[in-house]
């Protein structure tokens, strides 16, 4: 039985040209920054999103907690919304290694409300942490993986910046954003004052994020890498394919037409979707409060159809790993396990 594996754009493995790129990259020692093909991976991530210099790293996690950890001082509070991937789902990461506080604004339809973000731009008080940083989720994961307008994007940036702010982009899926909104990542990334990317979502590499921003802070960041582990050696290896996958990001927009077919045969099954307002490559669709998700799950998977069974909506993700058949055979699944469980 063939699988289709919906359950994140993690889960999709190397091209062939990016596994013979690996097996031929030059490499070095890049804690002595001697690696070339990390450099010219870093120097392209910089020229795409329009900032200085760009840091190799593990993951995205390790992206966000770096540039956390490079904007802050211990009891610095960070301005995030309740649904984000760094508040949510990072292991409490900035708390337990930063001494971070979390200062959590409504970012229900992806983007946080202005009024929520000012109401924590106090006067200095010895009473309260005091706000450095704003952190913003682009595409957000976790709601719907909606793709947040140029626009709006841009007037959270300077209203943050006009508060003496800091900015960090969560940009684990920017191209997708970018590609949804017809524009080029730097339309998103320029304007910050750091930004992490994962090349290992819809891109399809097997390892790696990046950071970009100035080149002070890129210095900065790298001295925090190297203290929470992630100083790479002959990290060309991974880095290689990396360099594939950014000439290749335009490919996700297949990843997106494959979500927005599963999303209309789904609500055509009568499966109750989520609608965003700009999607990607999410569709998330809710079930009956009588129907058990991890039965729904099991059953599917038992059809080979893979999904991870959360208690509020049910999310599906698509990527180069599922072919348009696929998406279609999907729905039809989920539907007919659905229906069977109601
Ligand atoms: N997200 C994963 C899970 O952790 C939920 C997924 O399957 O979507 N920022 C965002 C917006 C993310 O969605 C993720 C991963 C990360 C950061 C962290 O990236 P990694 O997994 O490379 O540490």
């Amino acid at each position: 039985m063939s699988i289709i594996d919906l359950r994140s754009d993690t889960v999709t493995k190397p091209s062939f040209e990016m596994r013979r790129a690996m097996a031929e990259a030059e490499v070095g020692d890049d804690v002595y920054q001697e690696d070339p093909t990390v450099i010219k991976l870093e120097q392209l991530a910089a020229e795409i999103t329009g900032q200085e210099a760009a840091l190799f790293v593990c993951s995205g996690t390790m992206g966000n907690i770096v540039s956390l950890l490079t904007h802050c001082n211990r009891g610095d509070g960070v301005i995030l919304g309740y649904k984000s991937h760094i508040y949510v789902n990072e292991g409490g990461g900035l708390s337990a290694l930063g001494g971070l506080v979390p200062l959590c604004v409504n970012d229900g339809d992806g983007i946080p409300k202005p009024e929520e973000v000012l109401s924590f731009c106090r006067p200095e008080n010895v009473h309260y942490a005091p706000a450095k940083l704003l952190c913003l989720e682009n595409t957000h994961n976790a709601c719907g993986g909606v793709a947040i307008s140029p626009e709006d994007f841009s007037s959270m940036v300077s209203l943050a910046r006009n508060r003496g702010l800091s900015v960090h982009l969560d940009g684990a899926r920017i191209f997708n954003a970018a590609i949804a909104w017809g524009v080029e990542p730097i339309v998103y990334t320029e304007s910050v004052d750091s930004v992490q990317f994962c090349l290992s979502k819809g891109l399809g590499t097997p390892i790696g994020s990046l950071i970009c921003g100035s080149k002070d802070y890129i210095r900065r960041a790298r001295h925090w890498r190297k203290r929470v582990g992630g100083g790479l050696r002959q990290a060309g290896v991974i880095a290689a394919a990396g360099i594939i996958a950014l000439r290749n990001y335009p490919d996700l927009r297949h990843d997106h037409e494959k979500a927005k077919i599963l999303k209309d045969r789904l609500t055509s099954e009568g499966v109750k979707v989520v609608e965003v307002s700009k999607p990607t490559n999410m569709v998330y669709f809710d079930v009956e409060s009588s129907v058990d998700e991890a039965l729904l799950a099991e059953k599917c998977r038992q059809r080979g159809v893979l999904f991870n069974p959360t208690p509020e909506k049910i999310r599906l993700v698509t990527h180069r790993g599922v072919s348009f058949e696929d998406v279609e055979k999907a729905a039809k699944v989920i539907a007919e396990e659905l229906c069977r469980l109601r």
